[in-house]
């Protein structure tokens, strides 16, 4: 048997495993790794470092299938090369349920799916932040500790998306040299071909913000070999334009979007297997073809071990550094300078807003966690996520902990996952709330593949004034809250900004977002509490002696509304109570008979919110009264607009005593 032969066969293996996986599965996506396995087989059996028996040693080359509806083609290729997780079994139950093999590679189902891919685009975006991450970690331990590719397969869907332009200007800014693109050149997506619908000139896109760009047929296994040692070599990231048939093999679908997404059929499977001389029985792989794989399986274990080596000879004090930033265990002086620091708050009670109160807790939180990196959406100044410790990352310069993410939201939010993802690093970045729009498909993503990242939103209301209903968030809350698995906060001040940002990096299982105003807001915590209270999601901020008649709810700025109310109709001799709402996620997770004595059996239940009222008649009831807002906002100063819309002191007063009969 040729070198040429074996390869074809060992590729053939991946192309009728995930035939009759969709076959059996009666769906999935035939296609694309019927035409990519050529592409994979290369890869994976010359360059990719991966040890099947060490899946998640930090300095693997990682390899996302951006492109997740192929999602047989990973799963197979771990199969093939010996993971412990993809067995032919997993490969048999494709699409059930509880298999780790779902339609779309899940993160967390089997070790070697680097991420959730499915959303397209998504995965390239991801692969950015994991490449910044390489190089982030490679400044700070060094090549011998880290020194490792990001590889991605994209299809015409993903590079089509708009994220990709994001993603891949940011990467060709930053001179992501290890970040190597395949694109699956097929010309056909699920409408037919690629040319009724786009007639973009791709390696000319990639090339024009600072791209190596190759292409090559992407059936030619040396021409493929070559690629990737010359995109290796370069000193910018790299796009392989392979052109490829989609359906490779399949003697009536092959070149069509008839293969693209559904089971290729018993005739045309049966002519599949004559045309490319493949006699054997389903889910069958020939013994030598299997050795063949296993044996490629094998061929990072030298360099694990070398690199097991390197790492044993490491300072102590570099080691456990390394390994506790990849655990993702926060420094020990972390719980410490929290504590100290909500002291001197207690004793200062500073008015201020709570972006600044943000950036005021990060000169702490950044100080003592050397592995936050931060960043904005062009919005620094306005977001304040930049401390002094957080220097720039330069396309020379890794050595700083802030990215300048540009105005690309949805990249940054892709990126951070894939930053995340890679390990030893918690990203942080800024925007505007309302921007949460264009984040929202990677938060979403976050929270489904369980990743710490904290997105600080800032002007998070018509409390945000001038500019108007467009960059007033409404229903942003609500939508927010909506989103299982992530944390929304909305801190009241200084004291809960802090505890809010503490919960969000000890939160190693779920991203955060924290919403912060514009505009100033007093101190409303006035004793030092080392509990914390935050931590509940919602508790009693102030009490009432006697039994509460009203209970205000509130979160964020309208605390101070709540705050104002309150002390009105208590001088009235009326028992009222203000609970502080900072996230209903949280309270969620208390107990019943905690949550019952916070929302308290009677009374009058008022909620306040510069936003909709979706959601907090789980607090107040369907009978409870809103003092909110019900549409757009507008623009003037922000006190015109609480004034405009209602949301005041002398509304949630006037409510109360409606309700009383007082
Ligand atoms: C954001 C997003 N929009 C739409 C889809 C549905 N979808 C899945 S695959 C696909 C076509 C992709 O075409 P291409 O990338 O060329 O893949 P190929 O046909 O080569 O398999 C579409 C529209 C999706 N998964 N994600």
């Amino acid at each position: 048997m040729t070198d040429l032969e074996k390869h074809q066969r060992m590729a053939n293996a991946i192309r009728f495993l995930a035939i009759d996986a969709v076959e059996k599965a009666k769906s999935g996506h035939p296609g694309l790794p019927m035409g990519a396995a050529d592409i994979a087989t290369v890869l994976f059996t010359q360059f990719l470092k991966y040890d099947p028996t060490a899946p998640s040693w930090a300095d693997r080359d990682r390899f996302v299938l951006s492109a997740g509806h192929g999602s047989m083609l990973l799963y197979s290729l771990l199969y093939l090369l010996g993971s412990d997780d993809f067995s032919l079994d997993e490969l048999k139950n494709f699409r059930q349920l509880g298999s780790r093999t779902a339609g779309h590679p899940e993160y967390g189902h089997g070790a070697g799916i680097e991420t959730t891919t499915g959303p397209l685009g998504q995965g390239f975006g991801n692969a950015v932040g994991m490449a910044i991450a390489e190089r982030l970690q490679r400044d700070r331990f060094g090549k011998e500790l880290v020194d490792h590719y990001t590889y991605v397969l994209a299809g015409d869907g993903c590079l089509m998306e708009g994220i990709s332009q994001e993603a891949l200007t940011l990467a060709g800014h930053l001179k992501l040299n290890k970040l190597i693109v395949f694109w699956d050149d097929n010309g056909i997506s699920i409408d037919g071909k690629v040319e009724i619908t786009d007639s973009t000139n791709q390696q000319e896109r990639f090339a024009a913000s600072g791209w190596n760009t190759i292409d090559i047929d992407g059936h030619d296994p040396e021409a493929i070999a070559d690629a990737i040692r010359q995109a290796q070599a370069s000193d910018r990231p790299t796009l392989i334009a392979a052109k490829t048939t989609i359906g490779f093999g399949a003697p009536t679908k092959a070149g069509t979007a008839k293969v693209h997404g559904a089971p290729l059929g018993a005739d045309e499977i049966s002519g599949t297997r004559d045309a490319l001389n493949w006699p054997h029985e389903a889910f069958e792989v020939p013994s030598d073809i299997l050795d063949a794989w296993r044996i490629a399986g094998l061929r990072s274990a030298h360099a694990h071990k070398d690199w097991q080596k390197r790492f044993a000879d490491a300072d102590t004090e570099t080691r456990a550094d390394f390994e506790r930033r990849n655990r993702g265990d926060l420094p020990a002086g972390f719980t410490q300078a929290v504590l100290d620091y909500k002291k001197k708050l207690a004793e200062d009670q500073p008015t201020m807003a709570t972006r600044k109160a943000s950036e005021a807790v990060l000169g702490v939180i950044n100080e003592v966690v050397p592995e936050t990196i931060g960043g904005s959406a062009d919005l620094t100044g306005s977001n304040n996520t930049k401390t002094p410790q957080t220097l720039p990352v330069t396309p020379d310069d890794f050595s700083g902990r802030y990215i300048h993410y540009g105005i690309r939201e949805h990249g940054m939010a892709a990126a951070m996952n894939g930053m995340a993802l890679h390990g030893g690093i918690i990203p942080y970045s800024g925007g505007f709330l309302i921007f949460s729009d264009y984040c929202r498909p990677s938060i979403r993503l976050a929270a489904l593949m369980k990743q710490r990242v904290i997105h600080v939103m800032t002007h998070d209301s018509i409390g945000l004034g001038e500019d108007g209903p467009t960059h007033q968030p409404v229903e942003h809350f609500a939508a927010l809250r909506a989103i299982p698995g992530l944390t929304f906060f909305r801190p009241a001040d200084i004291t809960e900004t802090l505890e809010c940002w503490q919960l969000s990096l000890e939160s190693r299982d779920g991203p955060s977002v924290l919403a912060l105003t514009r505009q100033n807001l007093p101190s409303v915590r006035k004793t030092f509490e080392e509990g914390n209270l935050c931590a509940k999601g919602a508790y009693v901020l102030a009490d009432s002696d006697d039994e509460a008649a009203v209970t205000i709810f509130a979160s964020g700025s309208e605390i101070e509304i709540a705050f104002d109310a309150h002390k009105e109709l208590t001088e009235d001799g009326i028992a009222a109570r203000v609970v502080s709402v900072p996230s209903f996620e949280l309270f969620e997770a208390q107990s019943e008979d905690y949550k019952a004595a916070v929302i308290g059996s009677g009374g009058v239940k008022i909620a306040v919110e510069a936003g909709i009222r979706m959601g907090w008649d789980r607090f107040i009831g369907n009978d409870g009264v809103f003092v909110g807002m019900s549409g757009f906002g507008a623009s003037a100063p922000y006190k015109a607009l609480y004034e405009h819309f209602g949301i005041t002191k002398d509304a949630v007063v006037a409510a109360a005593r409606e309700r009383l009969g007082a």
